[in-house]
């Protein structure tokens, strides 16, 4: 058949606990969380990720950290190396390039590609273990690899065999596979959604392409059109090369929640400063600023803000973060202060010539 698309989905399995596990084989076999200091059980940050065997107790990514102490005390608690899993983030998107197909990373660890080229679901599937092999051996790291024809549901597919697992699905087994799982497996789904889906009685991905579509739409908008066409295997969402990054975040637990205006003004500025340091490498400049105050009870509250220029300025960044959170904060101590920049434009050696 001409034509048919094919997509890879690449995503590494546990990986900052796996670059660990690498670089220290002492680790490997063992539970190992990345994250803030536990503090034997008084820690107050979060997980970052952790290996398969933490998983076992019951640890996962953005779970409190003291949490994660009480469900594996015995587990090995690192503290994050960023540069380092940069780098490895890199060597693995170095390797997915180098095989020439339109390529697409969408976070530090995963990554499309379009190899509709390669012309058939035999011919993807060996390109996917020649992948996994490369990666393996230069790198000693393992990946999940999902194949289908959209991105959506290679996203999908290259979770539901983690780790190091494979999963192809092709367009006639697209219903069968996707139609029992649960649409909080939908990327884009979380939990606000699932709960609204629920209340009219949606639970799997069958109840939802079968519901009346214009109910969907009353209720959730035009994007409901394109959930429910999930298993028609068409989707406008193309491989398209970008940058990488869209966003960069910086975000801090504080030892004790705080309204001490002083501490919030440093963190904000350290923060602004830490986030535009970040930018500037990586020759970015943002325009959307946004500002996560988390208080004590885990009740989270965002604000952005969209500038009318670019910048990678900290005292801009900063100026605007004071401003976003006095528009949220409402007197209660704060657990946590975060600032994320988004909406990048490529600040690169001709743009600014042409500024000049
Ligand atoms: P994920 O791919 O979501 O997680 P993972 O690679 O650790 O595990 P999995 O095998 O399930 O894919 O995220 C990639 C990295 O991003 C992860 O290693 C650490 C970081 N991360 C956080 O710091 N906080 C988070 O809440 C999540 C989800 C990820
Ligand atoms: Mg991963």
């Amino acid at each position: 058949m001409a034509h048919q698309r094919i997509i890879l989905h690449l995503d590494m399995d546990s990986f900052y606990a796996s670059v660990e596990m690498q670089d220290n084989p002492e680790l490997k076999g063992k539970p190992v969380v990345i994250g803030a200091d536990p503090k034997n059980g008084t820690g107050r940050g979060v997980v970052s990720t952790c290996s398969y065997e933490a998983r076992a107790f019951g640890i996962r990514s953005a779970m409190p950290i003291s949490q994660a102490f009480v469900l594996c005390p015995h587990a090995i608690f690192l503290p994050p190396h960023f540069p380092r899993y940069a780098k490895a983030s890199a060597e693995v998107m170095a390797i997915l390039k180098s095989h020439g197909f339109l390529f697409q990373q969408v976070s530090i660890d995963e990554a499309f590609l379009d190899v509709s080229a390669v012309g058939s679901y035999a011919a993807a599937t060996d390109l996917a273990a020649r992948i996994r092999d490369e990666i393996h051996t230069r790198l000693g790291l393992t990946c999940s690899i999902g194949i289908a024809p959209t991105k959506v549901v290679a996203k999908i597919a290259s979770d539901v065999n983690k780790p190091d697992g494979l999963t192809v699905v092709e367009r006639e087994n697209l219903f069968s596979f996707l139609a029992p799982m649960p649409v909080r497996k939908i990327p884009g789904v979380g939990k606000r959604s699932e709960a609204e889906l629920f209340e009219i009685g949606i639970r799997t991905i069958k109840d939802l392409v079968e519901f009346d579509i214009q109910v969907l739409i009353a209720r959730f908008g035009r994007s409901a059109i394109a959930l429910q066409a999930i298993t028609t295997g068409i989707d406008d969402d193309l491989v398209e090369e970008r940058d990488g990054v869209k966003s960069v975040s910086r975000e801090t637990t504080f030892p004790e929640d705080t309204k001490d205006e002083q501490v919030i003004v440093a963190t904000i500025d350290a923060l602004a400063r830490e986030a535009c340091r970040n930018l500037v490498d990586e020759s970015l400049r943002c325009r959307s600023v946004t500002i996560k105050v988390r208080y004590n009870g885990f009740v989270t509250r965002t604000k952005a803000r969209t500038l009318s220029y670019y910048t990678d300025d900290a005292s801009i960044v900063r100026s605007c973060s004071h401003s976003l959170l006095r528009d949220i904060f409402d007197d209660r101590p704060i657990r946590l202060l975060g600032i994320r920049l988004s909406s990048f434009e490529k600040h690169d050696a001709r743009q600014m010539i042409l500024k000049v």
